[in-house]
This record gives C-alpha cells, sequence and structure tokens, in this order.
C-alpha cells in the first residue's frame, strides 16, 4: 500500500484512541433521545483565553472547568451564567447583531439534569457545528470535530452523573487554509452550533447503522446490511416491513454484520410521482428502531440516467441551506416544506444542495415531496490537495455524509466537488476520494461540478476528472461572466467527448428584485431574464443533456458580494429575493420546465401509442394468417 495512505490510516487509528469519537449513529429521528436544543450560555473569546494561557498553552483551567468563585477574594475572570443566552441549533451571525461579521471563537455551556441507567450507553450526539469543536462534559475533555456540516457524537457513558450535569463546547470557526471548505467561498461563513443536540441512550450493544437497498439487476429483491457497533457474532436482529408481509430474524456475523436479502412480493417502487415508503422497524435486545424507506433504483444507461430503469430528465434548481424569507441557516421541517414548495412551484422534480450537506430535515421533506436530491462536499475551489490531513478531513465528511443518508430514496447523487482547479495534486486527491466513495456506497451516482472552456463559437467540457464520475457535470455562466454576445447563443457548439449523462450544474446571472430597466441594464430584472431566454437555447444544444441546475432558487449571503444598494452582502442570483419575492426569470424557468415536462410526458405517449399500435398490427397479422390457413384447409 502506498505510504501515504499507512500514514493516514494510522493518524484515523490515533485520532480515535484519543477521543471518544464513535461512528455516525445513523437515523437519529428513530431512537431514544432527548434533546439539549434550547438555551445555551455564551462567552466570545476572540483570543481564546479561555483555552491557552499567556504564553499560548493550552491552560489546564480554561472555561471548559466552568469554574466559580469558591471564597470572596478567588478571581474567576468568567461565568457562564451570568453570559448571555443563545438558541441552539442556529448561527450565531443572525442571532446577535454583535456577532455578524465575527469568525472565532465562542464558547457555549448547557446544564441539564440526568439519571444514570446503569446498563445503558450514553451518546452525545450533533447535527453539525461550524467548524472546529471541543467539547467537555462536566469538566473533562470528550473530544475535537472538524467540518461544519456534517453529524458526530461521542460516548460519553464515563463522564455523565446522576444529578446535574454540564456540557461545554468550544466552537471556532476561523478559516483556515487546510480547511474544507477553504479560505475562501462564495457563501456566509454561519458559525455555532447549528443543528440539533442530542443525548441517546442505548444498550451497550446497539445497531450502529444499517443499509436497504432495492437490488439493480432484479429490482425485485432487497439487499440489506445492517452492522452492530460490536463485531460480535449470533446476535439475531428482527425486521420488521408489514406492509410487504416481511417479518424476519437474522443473526450477525463474525464482524457483528448482517447482510442478507428480502423477497417482498410486490413492491411500490419510490418515483417523483409516486414517493412511497414503508416503515422499516429493526429490534434489537428490546430495542427497536424506525425508519421509513423507499426503494427505487438509480444507473446510468450511455447518456442516459435512468431511475427504477426508465429515463429521467433532471429539473433542477441550485439551494443553498438558508432559511426562507429571512438570512440564516435553515434546520427544520418548516423551514423545508417553504424552500421546496417554491422548487416545486419552478417545476422541478430535483435540487442541488450546494455546496456542503443540508441539514437532515431538508432530505427527509424532500424525499416525503418526491424530490431527487444531489448532496455535496464542501471541496470547493482551491484545497490544500497535498495536505494528508486536508484528505483524512475530507474522506471523514464524505463517510458522514453518506453514512446519515444512505437510506434516503431521494438522494441520488454524491457530488465530490465544485469548480476545483485543475492540476495533478488534485486529481490524486480526488480520485482517491472517488475510489473511496464507490467503496462506501455503490448505490448511487458520482459526479462534480466541473467548468467549461470557452473556445470561439465552442464550449468545451475536458476535465480529466470526469473520466472518473457517472456524470459530466458543469457551471457555465455564458452572459454574466466575461463578455459575450448572447444572440450567438444560440450557435454555440459544445464539445463533451465523454459517452455519459450530461447536468449543466450552474447558469444564471444577477438581478435584484424590483429593479427594472432595459434588458441590456445589469442588476435588472429584465437583465437577468434575457441571459435565461438565451442560455436556455444553448442548453437544448447539447447532446446528453441529462438535467439542468439553473443558480439559484433565492439570494444568499456572501461576503464576496459588497456592490452597496444592489448587492448589500447577497448573491443576487436567486430566481427570488431571500424573502421569497419571485423575478421574472423565475417565470421564464417555469415555463422551460413545464414544456419539459409536456414534451416527457408526449414522448412516454407517443411511446404507449407506438408499442399498442405495433401489438394491435401483429394481432391483426396473426389473425389473417390463421384465417388464411383455415381457408386452406
Ligand atoms: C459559481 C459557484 C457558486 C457561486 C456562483 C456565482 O460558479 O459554484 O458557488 O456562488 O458561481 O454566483 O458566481
Amino acid at each position: 500500500m502506498h505510504k501515504f495512505f499507512i500514514l493516514l490510516i494510522q493518524y484515523e487509528i490515533i485520532f480515535k484512541i484519543l477521543s471518544q469519537d464513535i461512528p455516525q449513529l445513523i437515523n437519529i429521528f428513530g431512537r431514544k433521545k432527548f434533546s439539549l436544543n434550547g438555551k445555551w450560555n455564551y462567552i466570545v473569546d476572540i483570543q481564546d483565553s479561555g483555552y491557552y494561557d499567556y504564553r499560548l498553552s493550552i491552560s489546564d483551567n480554561g472555561f471548559f472547568m466552568n469554574e466559580k468563585p469558591k471564597n470572596p477574594d478567588d478571581l474567576v475572570e468568567y461565568d457562564f451564567d451570568k453570559a448571555p443566552q443563545m438558541d441552539i441549533p442556529s448561527d450565531w451571525n443572525t442571532k446577535d447583531d454583535k456577532l455578524f461579521f465575527y469568525e472565532g471563537t465562542i464558547w457555549f455551556k448547557k446544564s441539564f439534569n440526568y439519571t444514570i441507567n446503569p446498563q445503558k450507553k450514553v451518546i452525545l450526539y450533533f447535527g453539525a457545528i461550524n467548524y472546529e469543536s471541543i467539547i467537555y462534559v462536566n469538566g473533562k475533555l470528550i473530544g475535537k470535530h472538524k467540518g461544519g456540516f456534517t453529524p458526530f457524537n461521542f460516548d460519553i457513558t464515563k463522564q455523565i452523573k446522576n444529578g446535574e450535569n454540564f456540557v461545554i463546547i468550544k466552537v471556532d470557526n476561523k478559516r483556515r487554509i487546510e480547511n474544507i471548505p477553504t479560505l475562501i467561498f462564495d457563501w456566509w461563513n454561519f458559525g455555532g452550533i447549528k443543528r440539533d443536540v442530542y443525548i441517546v441512550e442505548t444498550n451497550n450493544i446497539y445497531i450502529q447503522n444499517y443499509h436497504f437497498t432495492l437490488d439493480k439487476q432484479s429490482k425485485k429483491q432487497i439487499n440489506i446490511k445492517i452492522e452492530l457497533n460490536t463485531k460480535i457474532s449470533n446476535k439475531p436482529i428482527e425486521i420488521l416491513i408489514p406492509e410487504l408481509g416481511i417479518s424476519k430474524i437474522l443473526k450477525t456475523n463474525a464482524n457483528g454484520i448482517i447482510s442478507d436479502i428480502l423477497n417482498p412480493k410486490k413492491i411500490v417502487l419510490w418515483t417523483p410521482k409516486n414517493p412511497k415508503l414503508y416503515t422499516v422497524i429493526l429490534k434489537f435486545d428490546e430495542e427497536e428502531i424506525i425508519d421509513k424507506i423507499g426503494f427505487r433504483t438509480i444507473e446510468v444507461l450511455d447518456k442516459k440516467i435512468l431511475l427504477n430503469g426508465n429515463p429521467i430528465f433532471l429539473r433542477g434548481v441550485n439551494v443553498h441551506d438558508i432559511k426562507p424569507f429571512t438570512d440564516g441557516r435553515a434546520n427544520s421541517y418548516a423551514d423545508a416544506k417553504i424552500i421546496l414548495s417554491w422548487a416545486k412551484d419552478l417545476g422541478c422534480n430535483f435540487v442541488r444542495l450546494v455546496h456542503y450537506p443540508h441539514n437532515e430535515y431538508m432530505i427527509r421533506e424532500a424525499e416525503k415531496e418526491g424530490i431527487l436530491v444531489w448532496s455535496e462536499l464542501p471541496l470547493y475551489w482551491t484545497i490544500a490537495w497535498d495536505n494528508p490531513d486536508t484528505y483524512n478531513n475530507a474522506k471523514n465528511q464524505l463517510t458522514d455524509m453518506v453514512l446519515r443518508d444512505i437510506n434516503r430514496a431521494n438522494v441520488i447523487i454524491w457530488s465530490i466537488s465544485n469548480e476545483t482547479p485543475r492540476g495533478s495534486s488534485r486529481d490524486i486527491f480526488l480520485s482517491n476520494l472517488i475510489e473511496y466513495a464507490r467503496k462506501l456506497d455503490d448505490t448511487r451516482l458520482l459526479t462534480m461540478a466541473t467548468e467549461v472552456i470557452r473556445i470561439g463559437g465552442t464550449n468545451i467540457i475536458n476535465d480529466t476528472m470526469n473520466n472518473n464520475v457517472d456524470i459530466v457535470s458543469f457551471n457555465n455562466y455564458y452572459g454574466w461572466y466575461g463578455k459575450v454576445n448572447l444572440t450567438e447563443a444560440e450557435k454555440m457548439k459544445w464539445f463533451i467527448p465523454y459517452n455519459k449523462p450530461v447536468i449543466i450544474s450552474e447558469f444564471g446571472a444577477g438581478a435584484k428584485y424590483g429593479y427594472h430597466g432595459e434588458k441590456n441594464y445589469r442588476w435588472t430584472e429584465e437583465f437577468q431574464d434575457n441571459v435565461y431566454i438565451y442560455n436556455l437555447k444553448m442548453i437544448e444544444n447539447i447532446d446528453g443533456l441529462a438535467g439542468t441546475v439553473p443558480w439559484l432558487l433565492n439570494d444568499f449571503l456572501s461576503p464576496r458580494r459588497v456592490l452597496n444598494e444592489i448587492q448589500d452582502l447577497h448573491n443576487r442570483k436567486g430566481f427570488c429575493s431571500e424573502k421569497g419575492e419571485k423575478k421574472l426569470a423565475f417565470y421564464t424557468m417555469r415555463n422551460w420546465y413545464f414544456k419539459k415536462i409536456e414534451e416527457f410526458g408526449n414522448l412516454k405517449v407517443l411511446k404507449c401509442f407506438t408499442i399498442s399500435f405495433i401489438v394491435f398490427a401483429l394481432i391483426k397479422i396473426w389473425t389473417s394468417l390463421c384465417t388464411l390457413s383455415n381457408n386452406k384447409e
């Protein structure tokens, strides 16, 4: 094995031993738990003075000790109980005006009561914290985590006690060159405990994860894999899917794993039109996990994407993980419902959730609504490709992204990166990551958003990394970045030398909602609309076009967008403002999508008609032949 990878594995093992970091518990919604959401006290710590002493050594008496003066003359220069409170989950930037631009450390503290059950393991679960967190329970270090968009959890059985307990977290969202994402990116670096926090109670041996998926070949059989947290054989797990008449008890192998197949009578497959979900119950050692799972297959065949064996055109839109009607991070079914209703109104059956894994409510709500999902890693623009820690971080983020949503039928695409600069270090990094992604999950498609080179009248898509993925995706801002003659768009040729489906993963232009004028005036709704009108003509010429994902549903906060009175710190390429007000281009895109629905519908009608015609003709020929031979007799 390559030295680099041996090093990575060693690093991973050492890291895991030092902390109580345990593999992600999947389906957090279906487990026995209680929430630590709500009011947390917080202390802003610009110089990390609660962590380092004045010689920059890690202090053994930092803020994590939650110290109180014992005598009247004791000096303790902080007090969580006198510090302000913030509702968690949230981003601190939109919760406290003073923290709007803040990037640095904030300490959070929550107290809670607990009654110990000696039979149970106690796990502290975080939906996501941006970016780096150090976690303490009752003054003891529990572990560290890097990466702002994926869940992680720690075994805190040894640290939790009867009665009052406290959790303290040092959260640091400073951007760093080796981070993922790195120093620069076109969205707000929202800091904080952005997603739900739970205490989960389990038995010592418990179901850690499971994967139920429809077999690609038969499209009838369900392949299952269930994994315990312990390598132990002969442990019985009961599997129930009542609606499919499945009730089975299977036993684990020596690795604590069950790998088997289920043969239900007739499965109604999950589709955008009929997003059928079945209740799945797993029972193990008096514990029960309930999930709702849909069954479908997703594959590519030459230039087509096939859902359940049938070609599908992905009518998408890009979406950032932000609240509807305002700025700030989203994190509820209610937020997801509104965002998805706008996407549906646009005519979408697909969303590209950029540029990092979104909150779990979004994925689950989209699954219920029949919206297909592209989920993405924040390997965005420049990355420290040669840094082994960065690679290891990417692997961890990928693992946790895949694990969390492994059973979601609507998630069909994992996207590895966005607009990364070409080069050999990048190619090694990304191709290794892709190889790893395929090992993790072979039931979905892989892609990455690449860039276009324009030479004369030809758009060329030739990033070598396209050879490693299933779908060729690219971003193309024709008519917005760089000077072009929009009216030439229709004549533009495409050079895409791959026998693979193609998705245009970004195109569009900016406009300020309510600003009207001539179509050649930048920032007017007319300008944006005109860019769409011509781009849509140009896009029609792409051979193998399997999906379109315009940039994007809503305007969003970005520190790179500093033009006063127009941008006011917002990327203005939304079809809607951040308040949900629809711009002209929304309707142009909508019309195009509804035309596509009709075309696809008509194609199906035409196919049915042709098949019926052939069958009818064959019957006619057969009956005439029979009459002829009867007459002869
Ligand atoms: C892109 C990026 C996206 C930006 C967008 C823009 O290519 O992928 O993150 O926000 O362009 O608006 O420039």
